[in-house]
């Protein structure tokens, strides 16, 4: 078996310093078993850009190597259209979305850059693996330049029904360029499938059945791998030390009651204004629940630059004010709107000592935090996890209680059946989810893939 090769937009870390997320994990896992190369962009900007010499860093049998970017790539490829254009189109935010083909340009000439920088660092057995949405276009540019390995391809975002993605400006050209690869891995079912519908009837592949399509005589595995965590490791988290410190700290200042948690990136796909809008119909429609139950929303801030986001972090301070001014008491706050991003450990005992994991996303490609919130609870009295029917996550996590995060009342309604939910229902709901994580963790994974893509024949 060849070594390995991934693509993603950033890299590593390698070793997991209790920052690294789950993606991290079955990436270094795959990574370690044949060696191979972790390949992307450095995080900086500089003149000369993807011309610029190598950033490297090797770990025993893998190596990371990384480029610059200009700010022009930046603007355009990063900032533009992978961020304006494709990040709102594929979550069914077509409100969202900049249409500017100067960003479509500096996207696939990145794309295209990224690949001739990689091209002589491929070996003849090599697979290649890459990531995400910002590298829709780069099998096309690597088989251009005479690359026969397999490709596959991840998309760890939603892929739209194809009445949405129709309306980005030459998406038949961008999945003409996506059936270079020879496998397609989505999050869902709903994914994979909206995918080969687009494929299908926008440019006339064929469906061969068993998750396979044909374009051109190129055949293209199109399937599900959702995508799992390293349970096991994140239920220890939760044991450890500094989770515990952190939870004696916190159950101090609960002095008994109860408390919400929520840990999103500040993002509109997240649904952070209607899940604190449901937190506020919570305590008007069940006033039981006033001075007991509280909500902690921890968002660490992200691609702060762009307008959208700096929107969303003000709303929901002025959200914060409001509920609080509304229903606080002298010894009780019901919102505290954390905006910074904790250790891994941390994150996992608070997650343990709260009563409910609220993760209502209005469009998710899986959500990581919703697995993370059932590893980390206590099998004997766990946590009830509510979760939005549009997160990737619900479609394997049919024990939680799912809702509709675009509804107040049945966001309020379906924590109110959480906080009642009497303890026997909880455990057994919560081991169905347990064992599923532990069974689909990030290494399977990550193996199904690279199982898949091994059987293709050589292009
Ligand atoms: C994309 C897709 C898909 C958050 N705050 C802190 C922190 N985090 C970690 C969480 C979790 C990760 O960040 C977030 O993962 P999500 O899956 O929730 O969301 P995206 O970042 O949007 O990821 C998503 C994912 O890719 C994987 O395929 O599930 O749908 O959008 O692991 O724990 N980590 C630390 N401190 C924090 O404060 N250490």
């Amino acid at each position: 078996m060849g070594r390995l090769v991934v693509v993603s937009n950033r890299v590593g870390p390698l070793k997991d310093t209790g920052r690294a997320g789950g993606l991290a994990v079955g990436l270094v896992d795959a990574l370690t078993k044949t060696g191979g190369i972790w390949f992307g962009w450095s995080g900086d900007v500089s003149d000369e850009g993807t011309f610029g010499p190598f950033k490297k860093q090797k770990s025993r049998s893998v190596q990371m190597i990384q480029v610059d970017m200009t700010q022009a790539d930046y603007d355009l490829f990063y900032a533009g259209y992978a961020n304006r254009t494709l990040w709102p189109v594929m979550h069914y935010r077509l409100d969202l979305a900049v249409f500017d083909r100067r960003y479509e340009q500096g996207y696939r000439y990145v794309n295209e850059r990224l690949a001739s920088r990689l091209r002589p660092l491929i070996e003849p057995d090599d697979t290649i693996w890459v990531h995400d949405y910002h590298f829709l276009t780069m099998a096309a540019s690597l088989r251009n330049m005479g690359i026969k390995n397999p490709l596959a391809f991840f998309m760890h975002i939603p892929f739209p029904a194809p009445e949405i993605l129709a309306a980005l400006p030459n998406a038949a050209s961008i999945v003409r360029a996506m059936m270079a690869y020879d496998l397609l891995g989505f999050q869902t079912e709903r994914d994979a499938d909206n995918f080969r519908r687009f494929a299908v009837e926008e440019i006339g592949a064929a469906d061969l059945g068993d998750g396979k399509i044909r374009y051109g005589n190129h055949e293209t595995i199109v399937r599900a791998y959702p995508i799992g965590i390293d349970a096991d490791a994140f239920a220890r988290f939760a044991i450890s030390p500094e989770a515990r410190r952190h939870m004696a700290r916190l159950e101090k200042l609960l002095g008994g009651r109860q408390q919400m948690i929520g840990v999103d990136r500040i993002d509109y796909s997240k649904g952070l204004p209607e899940r604190f809008r449901a937190y506020e119909r919570l305590l008007e429609d069940y006033p039981e629940n006033r001075g007991q139950l509280s909500m902690m929303q921890i968002a660490p801030p992200s691609r702060a630059e762009l307008d959208a986001y700096i929107d969303i972090r003000r709303e929901l301070d002025e959200m914060t004010g409001h509920v609080n001014g509304r229903f606080a008491d002298i010894d009780w706050t019901p919102i505290r709107f954390l905006t910074k991003s904790f250790p891994r450990k941390v994150l996992s005992g608070i997650y343990r000592v709260s009563r409910i994991g609220l993760v209502t996303p209005l469009r998710d490609g899986m959500n990581l935090v919703a697995k993370e919130y059932i590893a980390a609870q206590r099998a004997e009295d766990p946590g009830v996890l509510v979760l939005s029917r549009f997160a990737g996550a619900a479609s394997e996590m049919k024990e939680a209680v799912i809702v509709n995060p675009h509804s107040a009342e049945e966001v309020a309604a379906g924590i109110q059946s959480a906080i009642t939910m009497p303890l026997d229902e909880r455990r057994d709901r919560w081991q169905a989810m347990f064992d599923r994580l532990c069974q689909n963790d990030a290494i399977a994974w990550s193996n199904a893939i690279m199982a898949d893509v091994r059987t293709v024949k050589p292009n």
